[in-house]
């Protein structure tokens, strides 16, 4: 198994492994550790069922179940489907559920851990999958703006129809029915640290983050620009283009991310995703 890194920043993939139940510890650890170190990485030239690929989550902690009713595989409930498929004239997935930049479960009072996606089908252009290194994003923060933000938290909300900042996906009508549902808003900390690398991270996204706590709206909108600004810095990104059987793990503690659409036609991109349960921020 070898591990080659992506960017300068971070993202690394792993040739070379084989995914099994059967898997020594090693190769578990070698793997693991790498998720660590690099933040997202891709397993390349895999091929899992669902039952596969729930059990290889495992090793990153406990599944949780994505807040959407739609979308999940009929057998497998904590596994989403992503795909811009049509069977009998109707979706079988989620067709753009990470739009805009986000990292995963911000409005739930425990975040997810990691995402896991497993690609069955790929196109030959469009889909990618981008992502922010919000380590170095926080880092690149100017010392007055990190002061300013010690002990402040964000107010995040599922909420699309409270986000000025986001569309509706046509898929959804009016949205009310998936969004509006009542749920109350989720206070985390601006400045995350990982519990893990006890390194800190930008812990903000414009997809879930409405307002900072204890600023007028004007005042906590200019603030949460700029800390956007510093986050999509080109030299903080890596955008994953999608080689079939790649299984393509993100840390949601110290990275955002965003599906970036446009996939050509008759392209099919069909992934399946789980979740793995997160801890409380601090
Ligand atoms: O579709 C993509 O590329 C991104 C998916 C996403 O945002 C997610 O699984 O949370």
């Amino acid at each position: 198994m070898q591990v080659n890194k992506l960017t300068d920043s971070f993202a690394a993939e792993i040739v070379g492994a084989k995914v099994a139940d059967d898997m020594s510890e090693t190769d578990v650890d070698t793997i693991t550790d790498a998720f660590l170190e690099h933040q997202v990485i891709v397993i390349r030239d895999q091929n899992m069922s669902p039952v596969e690929q729930k059990k290889f989550s495992l090793h990153f902690g406990e599944l949780a179940f994505h807040i959407s009713k739609t979308n999940k595989d009929k057998e497998h409930p904590e596994m989403l489907v992503l795909s811009n498929k049509k069977v009998n004239g109707k979706w079988v997935g989620a067709t753009n559920a990470g739009d805009e930049w986000h990292t995963d479960s911000l409005y739930q009072p425990v975040p997810a851990k990691c995402t896991m996606l497993h690609a069955l089908e790929v196109p030959e252009e469009g889909g990618e999958t981008a992502f922010i290194n919000t380590y170095a994003a926080y880092e690149a923060l100017p010392e007055e703006t990190k002061q300013r933000l010690d002990g402040v938290r964000g107010i995040n909300s599922w909420n699309r129809l409270r986000n000025p900042r986001v569309k509706v996906p046509e898929q959804h009508g009016d949205g009310k029915s998936v969004y509006d549902t009542g749920a109350p808003d989720v206070m985390h900390p601006i400045i995350r640290t990982h519990p893990e690398s006890g390194r800190k991270a930008l812990f903000v996204s414009p997809r879930h983050t409405l307002f900072v706590e204890g600023l007028p709206e004007d005042e906590s909108e200019d603030l949460l620009q700029e800390l956007f600004a510093v986050q999509q810095r080109e030299e903080h990104m890596y955008i994953h283009k999608w080689q079939l059987g790649d299984i393509l793990i993100w840390d949601n503690r110290c990275t955002l991310h965003k599906g970036l659409g446009k996939i050509k036609e008759p392209g099919i991109r069909h992934l399946h995703r789980t979740l793995i349960e997160g801890t409380v921020p601090f």
